[in-house]
């Protein structure tokens, strides 16, 4: 009886790490407007941490898989984390700072079913060529993996 304990609980150890192997990006606030990693690629259920190094930003999601519950804005200057567990495309950008260009996208379990959505955000001439440039960057990373 003993035997099989240990080797249950050792099967259990040994399986675990696949079920919890949710992972944590951080992700600062830049001193030229922008974000330290503008295209984050991460797995369903990882957390995005947001860290203000630079003053004066925050978090705003403009588009994602469900457009019905988009993760709510953070405060300028706040340390902002996210929890994303529905696969797909989010497009953030900050507050006073995204028609500048201040843009990031999270790509979350590899998957881009919803990037012709966020290409028909309307944004501002500005910000809508920075867009394009990280959705090149988004489908790149995706055809090279
Ligand atoms: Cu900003």
């Amino acid at each position: 009886m003993r035997i099989l304990i240990i080797a249950i609980v050792a099967l259990v150890l040994q399986v675990y790490p696949k079920y919890c192997s949710a992972e944590n990006i951080e992700i600062e606030f830049s001193e030229d407007d922008s974000y330290s990693i503008e295209v984050a690629r991460i797995g369903v259920g990882d957390t995005i941490k947001w860290i203000p190094k630079n003053q004066g930003h925050n978090v705003e999601f403009l588009a994602g898989p469900k457009m019905s519950s988009l993760p709510k804005n953070s405060k300028i200057d706040q340390t902002y984390s996210v929890i994303f567990n529905d696969p797909g495309v989010y497009l953030y950008g900050c507050s006073p700072h995204a028609n500048m260009g201040m843009l990031g996208l999270v790509i979350v379990g590899n998957d881009l079913h919803n990037l012709e959505n966020i290409k028909k955000i309307k944004l501002s001439p500005v910000a809508n060529s920075v867009l394009k440039r990280l959705i090149r960057i988004a489908e790149s990373h995706f055809k090279s993996s």
